[in-house]
């Protein structure tokens, strides 16, 4: 399935430390198509919606707090088993355990400050999508790239 999609978000640290030029480019050199993108400050209630999972945990007030401090770069990309190939250039939650060469493990050090964000599944990335994003804020055709990467 070429049309598997994810959500990635590079979280107010990312967009401050001018990060997302480098995590665009990774993500568009492996192959991946880019179907939506917007910078957007989201809102207490769309960041509780976002974590929800993780409410009641001791991080959870304090991972609200940061991720609705400044803009964020929300962004869908689509292609064949996108959700673990994007968790892959991603890498481990807490930055000093993530390998280099995945975004984490190149420009993180702590957990609260790990840069960005990547659906954990098929359902997630449904989920999280609709939570970001309007129907018609994702585009249909764009840039092809098909014929180039899948034989
Ligand atoms: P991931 O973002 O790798 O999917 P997660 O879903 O377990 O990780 O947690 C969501 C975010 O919450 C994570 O990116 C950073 C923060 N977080 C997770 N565990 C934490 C902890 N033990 N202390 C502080 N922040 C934590
Ligand atoms: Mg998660």
């Amino acid at each position: 399935n070429t049309a598997e999609r994810t959500f990635v978000a590079i979280k107010p640290d990312g967009v401050q430390r001018k990060l997302i030029g480098e995590i665009i480019g990774r993500f568009e050199k492996k192959g991946l198509k880019l179907v939506g993108c917007k910078l957007i400050q989201p809102s207490r209630k769309l960041a509780e919606k976002h974590y929800a999972e993780h409410k009641g945990k001791p991080f959870y007030e304090g991972l609200l707090d940061f991720i609705t401090s400044g803009p964020v770069f929300a962004m869908v990309w689509e292609g064949k088993e996108v959700v673990s190939t994007a968790r892959s250039l991603i890498g481990l939650t807490d930055p000093l355990k993530s390998p280099m060469n995945t975004i984490r493990g190149d420009f993180g050090i702590c957990v609260g400050r790990n840069i960005i964000h990547g659906s954990d599944s098929v359902e997630s990335g449904k989920r999280e999508i609709n939570l970001w994003f309007a129907k018609n804020e994702i585009v249909k055709s764009g840039v092809t790239i098909e014929k180039w990467i899948y034989e």
